[in-house]
């Protein structure tokens, strides 16, 4: 029997069964045939369990993305006015890009739009897709469901989400190879986020002049993840076979302050003339974007420039959910003893042994540790 008892993990639940996780959650349901403690809810819809038998997860939590989406149809008949996409925020007014001469407004927005979900620390973001009232001082009235979205936990209030991006085609995890030093870490927390939102990522290794990005490189595309390093300041090559890649896709950049994110947008597009800022000396970074921003480009796709995250707190998984989205530990979860091995402390445990022996790699390892730890089990 698949057991559906309530997680004892924060928030589990809240991901759209459609998406990467709830995909890898129903595999692993129906490969579990080892030693099962407990298993995972496959979020609110019908899947079939190990057995072969359907199974109707009813206590499911509502994940947000569904619920935001079906607040947003509902807002959606009695809308009026023109339609646009937000790309950006200026206080509490909100700046639209308006569909019919890409012309930008700012906006009030419609007091019933302003607290739509639960738990959701801002209702609208950058990308949303918008219809303004320009009968009088402009104001949003509605908005439309959302393709997909990118959120984290809010660095001020762990139990509100941020969700930093919606309707998007990339996310781009920008790293400075030196200056701020390069944090594994944070590469893997943005890693899984793409991947429990099915969005593919693009890792940048920036500040090629400053160091050698040859171990990053080799560890991320060894995984089958894309990679560009570049050197934003300087241009040339690197930057042109970016700008292919990212060739009519909505992109968001994220990363910490400082590892150049807004130089590379600058590089990409120098028409859009982004603020750049200069890094600390303790190699920090002090915050030059402060809100997101998202520009269009000439052949539909649009840039969107973040201010950059000391840290990426993520929640909504159990430790299993977590491994099975890394995809080196993907590969060795399921030899495991146990189905639900947290590869923390249990004998027989394939991931410990593959780190000691070297075949998994350490900093992927102490990713991994780092948000069961800090995150999921705190
Ligand atoms: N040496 C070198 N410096 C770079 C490169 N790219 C950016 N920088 C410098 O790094 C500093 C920070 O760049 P930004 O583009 O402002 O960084 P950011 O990621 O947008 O930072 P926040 O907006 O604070 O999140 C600036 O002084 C840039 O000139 C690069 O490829 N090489
Ligand atoms: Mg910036
Ligand atoms: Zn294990």
């Amino acid at each position: 029997m698949v057991d559906n008892h309530q997680s004892k993990y924060k928030g589990v639940g809240a991901h759209n069964p459609r998406h990467g996780l709830g995909r890898l959650r129903r595999a692993h349901a129906q490969d579990a045939t080892r030693v099962t403690g407990w298993l995972q809810r496959a979020d609110d819809e019908t899947f079939t369990d190990r057995n072969g038998t359907s199974q109707r997860n009813s206590h499911a939590g509502e994940h947000l993305l569904a619920k935001f989406n079906r607040l947003a149809a509902i807002s959606r008949p009695a809308a009026i006015g023109d339609p646009g996409e937000i790309s950006g925020f200026l206080g509490k007014d909100v700046l639209v890009r308006l569909d019919a001469d890409q012309a930008e407004m700012l906006c009030t927005v419609r007091q019933v739009l302003k607290k739509q979900v639960s738990g959701v620390k801002n209702p609208l973001c950058v990308g949303d897709c918008v219809q303004v009232d320009r009968t009088t001082d402009p104001v949003i009235t509605s908005v439309a469901p959302r393709r997909n979205q990118l959120a984290r936990t809010d660095s001020h209030n762990r139990s509100l989400i941020h969700i930093f991006a919606a309707n998007i085609d990339r996310l781009v995890i920008v790293s400075a190879v030196r200056d701020p030093e390069l944090k594994f870490g944070l590469i893997d927390r943005y890693l899984l986020i793409a991947a429990m939102n099915d969005i593919p990522a693009l890792v940048v290794l920036n500040k090629a002049d400053l160091g050698d990005a040859a171990a990053a490189l080799a560890l991320y595309t060894g995984l089958g993840i894309d990679v560009a390093v570049t050197t934003a300041i300087h241009g040339g090559q690197s930057i042109d076979d970016l700008r292919t890649r990212l060739h009519g896709l909505s992109c968001v950049f994220a990363g910490q302050s400082g590892v150049g994110k807004s130089s590379l947008v600058n590089a990409l597009f120098p028409r859009f003339a982004v603020r750049t800022g200069v890094v600390a000396d303790e190699g920090h970074g002090r915050h030059t974007t402060t809100a997101a921003r998202s520009y269009a480009l000439p052949e539909g796709g649009r840039l969107i420039d973040t201010p950059g995250v000391r840290e990426c707190a993520i929640s909504g998984l159990t430790p299993v959910d977590v491994a099975l989205l890394f995809p080196d530990l993907a590969a060795l979860h399921h030899l495991c003893h146990f189905a639900d091995c947290s590869h923390l402390h249990e004998p027989d445990c394939a991931v410990q042994t593959a780190v000691a022996d070297g075949r998994l790699a350490q900093s992927r390892y102490e990713s991994y540790r780092g948000i069961v730890r800090e995150d999921l089990i705190a």
